[in-house]
């Protein structure tokens, strides 16, 4: 690490840091928290002398900002997902950018089940039903059985893999697309996202952001999954075309949805609210005390290493 008195300045892009990352960051750099939106000339009187990037994962980093900070080397994602940043502007200045992969691909999976189970069990209906005093007049409707079904991944990555081990567990039959055939993987491949939808009963999305990913569940896709077919998202709300699925769900051309992430975060379409046959959080998946600890100590540990001339921990594929 540098000596104290040349801290690393480093500035926080996000109001969603936890305070316990902050803390640590504050400890071991100069720490410019929100500088740039907070207090735009104090900003630009530091920018030249910034050389690191805080970044939560949803937060966009784009080439305009890196502009006013030429000292800028290294960008640490708080988060598996960097659609936020610019890469072909970080690439071009030979800019590090870093993320925290694997550390909470337990925490997407279990949410991605939990809310599979959520929308098949209805269970924020059940909840409702019992606190409402509902059950001495009867049972609820039956609900639809997950444990057996055919489950599609689009997406058999990390995190992708973690949900279907665990599906595994539940008996069901896993199939997965994404855009190459994975090595030594037993479950069949489908060239197509709609191709696989129409073949399952749980379509999970856990795919990169960004332009590449973007609609990749549209509206044919959601046609083919049907109307006894489930959606869950918790890869990025781009994934999904917003608007064609909340006219499927209205439309029940699909029998319900999952959804942790969404296009305009935080703010969620108000046509979702009236519906009974979707589940929605509020990109919560890796939400919890440890993981979001693990994942700042991994945050932080790509910028101790690379200030400290080291490799950083865990760069993104563009900059391994
Ligand atoms: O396409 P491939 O063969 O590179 O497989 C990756 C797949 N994938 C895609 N599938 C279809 N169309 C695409 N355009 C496309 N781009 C990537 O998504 C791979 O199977 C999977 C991503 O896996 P990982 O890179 O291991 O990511 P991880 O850690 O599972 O996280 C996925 C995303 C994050 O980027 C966050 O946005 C979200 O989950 O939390």
């Amino acid at each position: 690490m540098d000596k104290p008195e040349q801290k690393p300045e480093v500035l926080a892009v996000t109001n969603k840091l936890p305070p316990a990352y902050l803390q640590t960051l504050s400890e071991n750099f100069s720490l410019l928290d929100r500088l740039h939106e907070q207090d735009p000339t104090a900003f630009a009187l530091a920018a030249p002398r910034i050389r690191a990037i805080a970044a939560s994962g949803e937060a966009k980093v784009p080439r305009a900002l890196m502009e006013q900070m030429p000292a800028l080397q290294i960008i640490s994602v708080f988060g598996v997902g960097y659609d936020g940043v610019d890469m072909a502007a970080a690439k071009e200045r030979g800019i590090m950018v870093t993320h925290t992969p694997d550390v909470l691909n337990d925490d997407v999976a279990d949410l991605a089940i939990a809310l599979m189970l959520s929308i098949a069990r209805r269970i924020p209906q059940a909840d409702q039903y019992v606190r409402a005093g509902k059950w001495p007049s009867g049972p609820m409707p039956l609900a639809s059985k997950m444990s057996g079904a055919r489950l599609g991944i689009v997406g058999l990555g990390r995190i992708g893999g973690a949900i279907a081990k665990r599906a595994e567990a539940f008996g069901m039959r896993i199939a997965y697309h994404a855009r190459t055939p994975k090595a030594d993987c037993a479950y069949p491949y489908f060239a197509s996202a709609a191709a696989l939808a129409a073949e399952v009963d749980y379509l999970v999305a856990i795919t990169p952001g960004g332009a590449a990913t973007k609609g990749l569940v549209n509206a044919e896709v959601l046609n083919a999954l049907g109307p006894k077919g489930y959606l869950i998202n918790v890869a990025r709300g781009s994934v999904v075309d917003e608007v064609a699925l909340l006219l499927a769900l209205q439309e029940k051309r699909i029998a319900g949805a999952g959804l942790d992430v969404y296009e305009n975060e935080p703010n969620v379409p108000s046509g979702f609210y009236a519906l009974d046959n979707v589940v929605l959080t509020p990109h919560m998946a890796s939400a919890t005390v440890q993981t979001r600890a693990a994942m700042g100590a991994l945050a932080f540990g790509n910028l101790q290493a690379y200030f400290a001339g080291q490799s950083a921990l865990s760069p993104v594929p563009e900059c391994s």
